[in-house]
C-alpha cells in the first residue's frame, strides 16, 4: 500500500485528490490548518467513511518545523501540495502573506523533504501544484515552452515556487513535477471564484432568494475545466520514473460573459436582466486569455479532459439548485422548531 501526504485537502482539490488516492488503496494523509471555525465540510464524508484511510493532521506552509515533522512521522511515497493563498484577487491585497504561503511555503516543503532525505529517510515524489496564472500575458495558447508573464502577486509566488521546484530537482536529484493546470471548477469550488459565483447566484435568482448579481470582467476569457478530471493528472504526473512540467487543460477557452449565457441558458432566465458591474471585482492587472495545449500531458500521461464547459456548467448549477433548496427546508425545519 503506498502512502500518500496532502496539504491542502480541505480545499477543492485536496477533496477530490483524497477521494482518487483512497479509491486507489492509498493510505491517504492530509494537512489541515488550524481555524476557528471548522474547515473540513469538503472531506467530512471521507473522514467518516474510511476506517483508517483519511488520517488528518495539523500543519501549515508558514510552518517549516510542522513540515519536517510531519514528512518525517508520515514518511510518504508521495507528497502533492496543493496548500496556497489560491484567489488571485485577494493576492493584491495581502501580497506578502500570499508571497509566503504560496511561494517559500513551497520552499519550505522542499527542505522538509531534503532533510528528512538526508537523515535517511525514503525520497518521496513530490506534486507541486502550478498554475496557468502564471503565463499572464503571454499570448495563447499556452504550452510549457510559454514563457511566464504573471500579472498578480498569486502568480510571481507560483512562479517562484515553480522554479524553486526545477532547482531541488536538478540540485538534489529529487523527483518534483511541477503540474501547470488551467482553471478547474465543480460544485466544490469555493463560492467566491467567478464560476461558482454564479451558479450559486444562478440557483438563488431562480428560488427566488437574491434579485441581482455583482460581477467585475465579463471580457477574461479562460480555460475551464471539471476538477475530478484534473486531480487524475496530477496523479499520473508521479506515476512516471521521470519528473516534468506539464499543462493540464481542455484547449477550449470561453469568456465570463460565455459562462453566464450557459449557466442561465440552463435554468431558462435571460442573464442580462440580473448582472451588474461592479468595479470592486476588477483586478489592478488582468489575465485576458488563457487556452492550454495540453499535447505533452495527452502523449505522455495519456491524460485528457472528459467534460466540456456545458456539461461542467449544468452539473454545477443543478447542485447549487439542490443546495440551496436543501437549506431552504432545513430553515424550514428550524423556524418550525423555534416557533
Ligand atoms: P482552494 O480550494 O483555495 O484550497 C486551498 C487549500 O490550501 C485549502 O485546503 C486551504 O485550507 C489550504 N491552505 C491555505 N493556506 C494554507 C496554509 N498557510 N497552510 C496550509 N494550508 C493552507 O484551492 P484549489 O482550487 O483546491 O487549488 C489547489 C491548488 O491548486 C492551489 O495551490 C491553487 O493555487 C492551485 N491551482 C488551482 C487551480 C484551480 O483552478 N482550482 C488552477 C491552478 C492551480 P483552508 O480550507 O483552511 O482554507
Ligand atoms: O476569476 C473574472 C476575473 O477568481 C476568473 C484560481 O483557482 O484559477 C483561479 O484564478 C476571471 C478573472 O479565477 C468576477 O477578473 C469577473 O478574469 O474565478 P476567478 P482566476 O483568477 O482565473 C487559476 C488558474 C488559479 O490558479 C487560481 O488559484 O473572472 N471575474 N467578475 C471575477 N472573478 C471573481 N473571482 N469574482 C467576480 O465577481
Amino acid at each position: 500500500m503506498k502512502t500518500a501526504m496532502i496539504t491542502g485537502v480541505t480545499g477543492q482539490d485536496g477533496s477530490y485528490l483524497a477521494e482518487l488516492l483512497l479509491n486507489k488503496g492509498y493510505a491517504v494523509h492530509g494537512v489541515v490548518r488550524r481555524a476557528s471555525t471548522l474547515n473540513t465540510s469538503r472531506i467530512e464524508h471521507l473522514i467518516a467513511e474510511s476506517s483508517g484511510g483519511l488520517q488528518l493532521h495539523y500543519g501549515d506552509l508558514s510552518d517549516s518545523s510542522s513540515l519536517r515533522r510531519l514528512v518525517d512521522a508520515i514518511q510518504p511515497d508521495e507528497i502533492y501540495n496543493l496548500a496556497a493563498q489560491s484567489h488571485v484577487r485577494v493576492s493584491f491585497d495581502q501580497p506578502e502573506y500570499t508571497a509566503d504561503v504560496t511561494g517559500t511555503g513551497v520552499l519550505r516543503l522542499l527542505e522538509a523533504i531534503r532533510a528528512h532525505h538526508e537523515h535517511g529517510g525514503r525520497m518521496p515524489k513530490l506534486y507541486q501544484a502550478g498554475s496557468s496564472e502564471m503565463f499572464g500575458s503571454a499570448g495563447a495558447p499556452q504550452n510549457e515552452e510559454t514563457r511566464f508573464e504573471p500579472r498578480s502577486p498569486y502568480a510571481c509566488a507560483k512562479v517562484y515556487a515553480h522554479y524553486q521546484v526545477v532547482n531541488y530537482r536538478e540540485s538534489y536529484g529529487m523527483f518534483a513535477a511541477n503540474g501547470i493546470l488551467f482553471n478547474h471548477e465543480s460544485p466544490r469550488r469555493g463560492e467566491s471564484f467567478v464560476t461558482r459565483k454564479i451558479t450559486l447566484a444562478a440557483a438563488r435568482i431562480q428560488l427566488g432568494l437574491q434579485d441581482k448579481l455583482y460581477l467585475g470582467n465579463l471580457d477574461a476569457k479562460r480555460d475551464w475545466g471539471f476538477a475530478g478530471d484534473y486531480v487524475d493528472a496530477m496523479w499520473r504526473m508521479l506515476q512516471l520514473d521521470e519528473p516534468g512540467d506539464y499543462v493540464v487543460a481542455t484547449g477550449v477557452t470561453a469568456s465570463i460573459r460565455d459562462f453566464l449565457e450557459l449557466t442561465f441558458q440552463h435554468i431558462g432566465l435571460d442573464w442580462q436582466k440580473y448582472v451588474e458591474i461592479d468595479p470592486r471585482f476588477y483586478r489592478p492587472a488582468e489575465v485576458d486569455h488563457l487556452e492550454g495545449d495540453a499535447s505533452r500531458a495527452r502523449d505522455v500521461l495519456g491524460w485528457t479532459a472528459t467534460t466540456d464547459l456545458k456539461a461542467l456548467a449544468v452539473m454545477m448549477v443543478d447542485a447549487d439548485l439542490n443546495l440551496v433548496k436543501r437549506e431552504q427546508k432545513l430553515l424550514g425545519v428550524d423556524e418550525l422548531e423555534a416557533g
